[in-house]
């Protein structure tokens, strides 16, 4: 019986684990569902980085395997195995396709995080205002407001969306202070709630601080997270997608009650977030506002 060509079994395994790679990054269950417009295009990323993962997966494993059984020692063998030494081409190789592959995802990652917004380069980070008031009041809000229509100068912004030439400006703008274990959000017209509540398909701006020490604002199905920096302003830009109920989560370990620190982004159609701004802004009249914000110290 003739053999079958190496050349030819190299192809057939090249066609397989390329096969395999493609649907495992494809059909990888992983994710929790996409509520955000920024969310395909993390997945799409993460997908590509899945693909190759599995594609360099089989191959090392599959060399690993083949290489026990075809080379295993014969009964009887007791010779040294022959001495190696190095091969240029083999190692220019393996150096240069990993590096190919490091500056495409480089490259790639770049390009999908200036897509969902970036961060402006340049600028000197903005301390004010973030000393004096030790918990988030409406005052706070119109505070940081003013602070941005001031003729200051230039400020670095951190975070998804702070580059405003690539994302233009948004519909509805919270500010969100996190501190030992809640999120406290405080919108236009006064309104503060423990409960991030947005309109689905609308340019939504977070512009984020933290109170005591480090916390990060994530919410899985919108694909976002973005530190909450003390004395340092970060932000977030989404569009939600989906109307739905999704955990806000705090990925910092920030003491010893992190675990705890959730809460929920609840996107609503526009008629039921009108709804729910003009209950709130009844149910939070002036002088109740005020109660409230001295409740949180
Ligand atoms: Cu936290």
């Amino acid at each position: 019986m003739q053999q079958v060509p190496v050349s030819l079994l190299t192809l057939v395994a090249g066609v397989l684990v390329t096969l395999v790679s493609l649907w495992v990054g494809q059909a990888t269950p992983l994710f929790p569902e996409q509520a955000s417009e920024q969310a395909p295009l993390v997945d799409n990323f993460f997908r590509l980085m899945l693909t190759i993962g599995t594609a360099l997966f089989i191959m090392v494993e599959g060399a690993i395997v083949i290489f026990m059984v075809k080379f295993r020692q014969k009964p009887g063998d007791e010779t040294d195995g022959e001495p190696l030494e190095g091969n240029l081409s083999l190692e220019a190789f393996w150096t240069l396709v990993p590096a190919i592959i490091v500056i495409i995802l480089g490259v790639y990652s770049v390009q999908v995080y200036t897509e969902m917004g970036g961060f402006a380069p340049g600028g000197l980070p903005e301390m004010a205002h973030h000393h004096t008031h030790p918990a988030p009041t409406v005052e706070m809000v119109a505070h940081q407001e003013g602070a941005g229509m001031s003729a200051m100068p230039p400020q670095a912004k951190y975070g998804i969306g702070a580059n405003p030439s690539e994302r233009g400006p948004a519909d509805l703008t919270v500010s969100v202070s996190g501190m030992q274990y809640a999120w406290i959000f405080n919108y236009p017209d006064g309104i503060i709630s423990g409960e991030l509540h947005v309109p689905v398909g609308k340019r939504v701006q977070l512009n984020i601080s933290a109170l005591d020490v480090i916390h990060s604002f994530w919410v899985p199905q919108f694909r976002l997270k973005q530190d909450a920096i003390p004395g340092q302003p970060t932000e977030l830009f989404f569009v939600a997608t989906r109307v739905g109920d999704y955990p806000v989560v705090c990925a910092e370990l920030c003491g010893a009650y992190h675990g705890g620190m959730r809460t929920r982004a609840v996107v609503h159609t526009e008629e039921d977030f009108e709804r729910w701004v003009s209950e709130n802004r009844i149910a939070q009249a002036p002088p109740d506002s005020e109660g409230l914000a001295i409740h949180l110290h």
